[in-house]
């Protein structure tokens, strides 16, 4: 993979890169829809990344080329960057470019070309890797000191106000601050964040990712509309946050709201406890407890917070009835992936019943993968 995206970067740009650069997808194992009520999640990085190679220019200019493109080179001027004006993937890297000059950090131009696996559209958080790889790699070749977390801040506002995508910090903090054999306990209001040891071999388990191949139209104003839903609910609690709610008050609680945001708040109350339990249970080294809190937090995410879909609810089912220990869906919902927890010798036979459930229902085939706690972002060349 080096030396190709290597040898691209030379064909497309014409001179060698500075460096190589690469930033993980993730899978959230427990945790959805708490990062933007400033709670708590619980994902790790998968192994599959986002590549840069990455040369300074000194000309003012940003030329960004993708593997997964059209084949042509956008050529952007960074001082006339501006939300809203640029369309496509590039107005990820580009967004990071801005960001940081919105920062009043003094980055140029360059030359980039990326080369990403991480399957786009499927709730992996691909953007977010895009976004990730290009703060690492900026922050190196122009030497401006920021922490991991302020990276991921950077990136998260590239993703909000360049891209006009509404997201949480979970994606960004995940594929910058994860680390191999670790989920990663993320305080989305502090970003502190603890590494929780993930050993799923060792317990003779494995993790499935089935993408259902599907993401529904939406997704977009869902998301924001569930978003404005949890503030306005926290402001009429006069909390900063939902995050500022306890299990034990709750029932309280939603007997003070309109019953239209009871739901979302029950979600986000019960899912931020069910992440407290994961991580305990992680450290205790007993992975397999993760089961039921998973399936437990897919039902949350289906009957209160409405964010699953015909395609991920029978992905959950059918892994469960197939013997999974426990599935949910992962990422933003609407579609994207589910992951299952499974015992290895039975992973293939849960895979199989899926996909079968997925043809007698009329669904395209899922696409299978594997998801193993990788690291975080890195130089890699
Ligand atoms: C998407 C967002 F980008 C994240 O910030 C998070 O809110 C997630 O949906 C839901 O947990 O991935």
């Amino acid at each position: 993979m080096n030396a190709r995206v290597r040898g691209d970067f030379e064909r497309v740009h014409g001179r060698a890169p500075e460096g190589l650069w690469a930033a993980p997808g993730r899978v959230n194992l427990i945790g959805e829809h708490t990062d933007y009520n400033d709670g708590f999640a619980l994902p790790m990085a998968l192994p599959q990344t986002a590549v840069l190679a990455a040369r300074r220019r000194d000309d003012g200019l940003l030329r960004l080329h993708s593997a997964q493109g059209d084949g042509r080179v956008t050529e952007l001027r960074v001082a006339d960057l501006a939300p809203g004006s640029v369309p496509g993937w590039a107005r990820y890297p580009a967004g990071v470019v801005w960001a940081l000059r919105e920062r009043g950090l003094a980055v140029g131009g360059a030359d980039l070309h990326l080369d990403s696996t991480v399957p786009a559209g499927a709730g992996l958080s691909s953007s977010a890797a895009l976004e990730c790889v290009v703060a690492v790699a900026y922050e190196e070749l122009y030497g401006l000191g920021l922490e991991r977390p302020e990276l991921a801040r950077v990136a998260q506002y590239a993703e909000n106000a360049f891209a006009g995508v509404p997201c949480g910090v979970m994606d960004q903090m995940a594929s910058v601050c994860c680390t191999e054999g670790s989920a990663l306990h993320l305080d989305s209001r502090s970003l502190e964040v603890r590494q929780v040891p993930f050993d799923l071999g060792g317990h003779g388990l494995r993790l499935l990712v089935l993408d259902t191949r599907v993401q529904h139209d939406l997704a977009d104003g869902a998301y924001a509309a569930l978003r404005a839903g949890c503030e306005n609910a926290a402001r009429l609690l006069g909390l900063a946050a939902l995050r500022d709610l306890g299990e034990e008050e709750l029932p309280g609680a939603l007997g003070r709201l309109p019953a239209g945001l009871v739901p979302l708040v029950r979600h986000v109350v019960t899912e931020n406890a069910r992440v407290g339990r994961a991580a305990e249970r992680l450290a205790a080294g007993e992975p397999e407890a993760l089961g039921p809190l998973l399936t437990e937090g897919h039902a949350s995410l289906r009957e209160d917070y409405g964010v699953s879909c015909a395609e991920t609810d029978l992905a959950v089912e059918a892994a469960v009835a197939a013997g999974a220990l426990g599935a949910r869906m992962t990422g933003g919902g609407f579609g994207g992936s589910v992951i299952a927890l499974v015992r290895a010798d039975e992973a293939a036979a849960v895979a199989r019943a899926v996909t079968a459930a997925f043809a007698g229902a009329g669904f395209g085939a899922p696409a299978v993968l594997e998801a193993v706690p990788s690291a975080g972002a890195r130089r890699i060349g």
